[in-house]
């Protein structure tokens, strides 16, 4: 088809007419931009149609030439423009029903990610310091790396002094100890203050040689410290009560049994009476085993030693300076609250056990 069937301008011109007419009846039913691509190649492209049709050119005096060109372009632009038409409206109605098709329905619920929650440590940790906050206590810290001297020979323990057995640690560097208790906290605020009254509370995470089911090597400890004169014991075995009744309960009781810590005298261990069996001793309580009371912390008033130690001025007053003191085990006291049996549950990351403090 590279010629008219006749041969003439009038016959050339009437051929292209008609491939482009019925090109533009083809184009109108196209209903895909991939056919319209194939469409654009078999009617306009090197090989189609049209060009087909003006290959006959060649065998047309050169005088009629520009009439069939001009027909030529004049339908070659109508096409073009019909097909950028039909192009816009396949591409609109493409993405209409993309958009039909991922419509995202805003009145369903939602999904609801998983919740996370504080860990049970920090839980306690916070309520306990809710309790003593009431009190006055401010909240202090020190760091877990800790000098050899700040955490025994400043609170008492000298280097062979046998105490330093129940605290074995590990050494981080000459003369410097992952601390085993938050004690040395109390000899920072002290110094750092230079002066009474000091009542500060500070949790934090202490490390020992210790592992067992309720013994890790690295746990957490709230110390817990007020000085001033005029404090007695009285004030720690009240400020100890009301502790106790805050965390387990308003009918609790507590008892103070004789005990040594280097940095009290006198020392003791503070039990509390058991909450599961509201301290009968009950044969077959399982959080007391029949005994009526749980441990939970050790205290004592302060040790003269560690004002000298803390570089109070004798000078200015401070003879007669008294203080109380007190360390508990965060763990133990998570571990009593919530039944727990083995203190390593805590630090595994068992969802199964730790969603079970979801608040
Ligand atoms: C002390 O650490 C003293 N500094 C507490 C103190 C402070 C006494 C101020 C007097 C005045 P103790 O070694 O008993 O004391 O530890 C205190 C608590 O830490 C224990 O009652 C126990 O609950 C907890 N604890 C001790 N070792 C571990 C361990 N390895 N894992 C978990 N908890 C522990």
């Amino acid at each position: 088809m590279s010629v008219s069937p006749d041969g003439s301008v009038a016959g050339m011109i009437a051929q292209l007419k008609s491939i482009a007419e019925k090109a533009l009846a083809d184009l109108a039913q196209a209903s895909t931009l991939e056919s319209l691509d194939e469409f654009r190649v078999a009617v306009l492209g090197k090989k189609g149609s049209f060009s087909e049709v003006l290959k006959g050119l060649g065998g047309i005096p050169a005088s009629d030439r520009p009439a069939i060109g001009a027909a030529a372009n004049d339908w070659k632009r109508k096409l073009e423009e019909a097909l950028d038409a039909r192009k816009s409206e396949l591409e609109e109605k493409r993405l209409a029903s993309q958009l039909e098709s991922e419509r995202i329905d805003i009145s369903l619920p939602s999904r609801q990610p998983p919740a996370g929650a504080l860990h049970p440590i920090t839980q306690t940790t916070r309520k306990i310091i809710q309790v003593f906050s009431r009190l006055g206590f401010d909240v202090t810290t020190g760091p877990e790396i800790e000098t050899e001297f700040l955490t025994f020979e400043a609170v008492n323990i000298p280097k062979d002094h046998p105490a330093r057995d129940m605290q074995d640690t590990f050494f981080a560097g000459p003369g410097v100890v992952l601390r085993t208790h938050t004690s040395p906290v109390q000899m920072r605020a002290m110094r750092e203050k230079g002066e009474w009254p000091v009542r500060i509370l500070s949790p934090g995470a202490v490390y020992r040689c210790d592992d067992d089911a309720t013994h890790s090597p690295m746990f957490h400890q709230i110390e817990g410290l007020w000085v001033d004169h005029g404090v007695k014991m009285s004030h720690l075995k009240g400020v100890l009560e009301f502790f106790a009744r805050e965390i387990f309960g308003s009918d609790s009781k507590i008892r103070l049994r004789p005990s040594y810590f280097p940095f009290v005298e006198p020392g003791a261990e503070v039990d509390v009476s058991c909450f599961n069996c509201s301290g009968r001793g009950d044969d077959g309580c399982r959080v007391c085993r029949g005994s009526g009371w749980l441990e939970i912390l050790g205290a004592g008033m302060v040790h003269p030693r560690l004002f000298e130690m803390a570089g109070f001025d004798k000078k200015s007053g401070y003879a007669g300076l008294t203080g109380f003191a007190f360390g508990l085990g965060v763990e133990r006291i998570a571990m009593l609250l919530h039944r727990i049996s083995d203190l390593r549950l805590m630090y595994q990351g068992d969802l199964r056990f730790l969603s079970q403090f979801r608040a």
